[in-house]
């Protein structure tokens, strides 16, 4: 192993990578805390030429590799085995933005570069970069495509995978797949890249990308929306769809209890009105400096029947507070403790059955149950999470958990969803993929995996 990882450290030379335990630490330690790996190596290429080699050597090896861009997975992607014997390939140092072509309005980054460096230079140039998710200040690009992020403006724009163009990716054997061609149009032979898209870090890693570009979407106002039930949110994003069409550019749903949650951990968090309501709905549209096209619709029945109170940001500071309230779900409900995340999607059409029969469901295999849930109405997404009651025993917590998670992911099923929205399988869900996924695409998947990665080194254990 000795000379093996020296072998490593003289293709990244001395600043490329890390041994010592305490330098290794956040890289083997998953966003919630449950997940803890172990690794000989962090290595972090700073050129493609630099990935392809260290590719190279470990497929020669036979050592797994682990892509890892900003380690936000949600379900255990990016951190090792607890071998010690799989290598952690961060793409930190691979994060130069390479070209902005404003009038192809398009952008060709490096994997490692963080998603909030990605907005803030499409903004710089005049344009606009839409993917957007509470983790953008530390995750990556090639994370965000090797997961097909999802986040706030799926409405409006599409997932991850429909802001690409072009992708570069090392591919198992070392060699480099270039499809960096900033084209809309492009139909000479199967589109490879959709192929690396989604697919964890196990098919290829992702160095760099040529993504696309939108027009500045000028003013957008927020409102914060209180509503009596959950379906109330389904009927009126589509009451509010033919009044705004696509100006819509998010649609999240909260629940009472989550923004409860956010209020008594994270300093400074305050909603903006007086009584607690059951449900809320945050959205974002874009009003172009006329405000009260959002305000007319939202006053204007039959939206206005299904309205408790909401309240209009005046201005960007309003707005920002309202979204830090959404942003700070997440890290509320870790500091709430351990809870089961569901992320799961139906066909917008089926969510308001999805959550009365999941709650029904909820309260008859454990009634003191909580349910925590919110997600991006119109994309069918809901972060369905529940935290069990605390005297359970850890034995108990595993077995009443797994019970209630499979109820769910069954009745997801029959409605026609996914087990799996946004966050990837990573690790934490792989026994689903073949409960929920079997038959011919999962034995496609299977034959694409020893395909291109023969030898099993991209990723190993996670996702199939
Ligand atoms: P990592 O966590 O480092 O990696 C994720 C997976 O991609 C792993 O399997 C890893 O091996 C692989 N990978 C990473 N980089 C590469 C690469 N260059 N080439 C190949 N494989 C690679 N997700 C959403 O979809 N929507 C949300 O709204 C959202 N909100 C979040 C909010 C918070 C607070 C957090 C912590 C996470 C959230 N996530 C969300 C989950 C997470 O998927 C995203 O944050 C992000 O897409 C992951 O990017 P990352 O750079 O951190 O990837
Ligand atoms: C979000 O929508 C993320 O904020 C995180 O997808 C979901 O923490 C979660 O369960
Ligand atoms: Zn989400």
């Amino acid at each position: 192993m000795t000379e093996f990882l020296d072998s490593l450290k003289a293709i990244v030379g001395p600043r490329g990578w890390k041994t010592d335990a305490h330098d290794l630490e956040p890289y083997l330690t998953e966003w919630r805390g449950v997940f803890v790996g172990r690794t000989p190596m962090v290595v972090a290429p700073a050129t493609t030429d630099e990935v392809a080699a260290v590719v190279r050597a470990c497929s020669d090896a036979g050592v797994g590799i682990v892509p890892q861009g900003g380690n936000t997975s949600m379900c255990a992607g990016a951190i090792p085995d607890e071998s010690g014997e799989q290598i952690v390939l961060s793409l930190e140092r691979l994060n130069r933005i390479r070209n902005l072509d404003a009038l192809n309005y398009s952008i060709e980054v490096e994997a490692g570069c963080l998603l909030a460096t990605i907005q803030a230079a499409a903004s710089d140039g005049g344009l606009h970069f839409p993917l957007s998710l509470a983790a953008e200040g530390s995750c990556q690009i090639g994370g965000n495509l090797a997961t097909n992020a999802g986040g706030l403006n799926v409405i409006r724009y599409g997932t991850a995978r429909a802001l690409v163009l072009g992708l570069e990716v090392v591919l198992a054997d070392g060699s480099v797949l270039s499809s960096m061609r900033s084209l809309r149009k492009d139909t000479a032979g199967y589109d490879l890249k959709q192929l690396f898209i989604g697919s964890e870090g196990t098919l290829g890693i992702i160095t760099a990308a040529a993504l696309k570009l939108f027009p500045a979407p000028g003013e957008l106002t927020t409102a914060l929306i209180a509503l009596r039930e959950s379906g109330d949110a389904v009927r009126l994003l589509a009451k509010l769809r033919t009044a705004l069409a696509d100006r819509i550019a998010a649609f999240e749903i909260v629940s009472g209890p989550i923004f409860e949650l956010v209020e008594r951990h994270i300093p400074g968090a305050k909603l903006p009105f007086s009584d607690p309501h059951p449900w809320y709905v945050l959205i974002q549209v874009a009003t172009n400096g006329e405000q009260e096209i959002l305000e007319n619709a939202l006053l204007s029945e039959p939206a206005a029947e299904l309205i408790i109170d909401a309240v209009i940001a005046k201005n960007s500071a309003e707005a920002n507070q309202l979204w830090h309230l959404r942003h700070s779900i997440s890290e509320a409900e870790r500091q709430h403790g351990k809870a089961l995340k569901h992320d799961i999607s139906v066909p917008v059409s089926k969510m308001q059955e999805f959550l009365t029969r999941g709650d029904a469901l909820l309260t008859e295999m454990l009634p003191d149950a909580e349910l925590l849930a919110f997600g991006h109405v119109g994309d069918g997404n809901l972060h369905y999470n529940v935290q069990l009651p605390g005297e359970l025993t850890p034995e108990q917590w595993d077995e009443v958990g797994e019970q209630i998670t499979v109820a769910i992911y069954d009745l997801v099923a029959t409605l026609g969803g996914s087990f799996s929205a946004e966050h990837g399988v990573g690790q934490s869900k792989k026994r689903y993929l073949e409960r929920y996924r079997g038959g011919v695409e999962l034995e496609l998947m299977r034959r694409l995996k020893s395909t291109l990665d023969p030898r099993n080194i991209l990723n190993p254990g996670k996702v199939i």
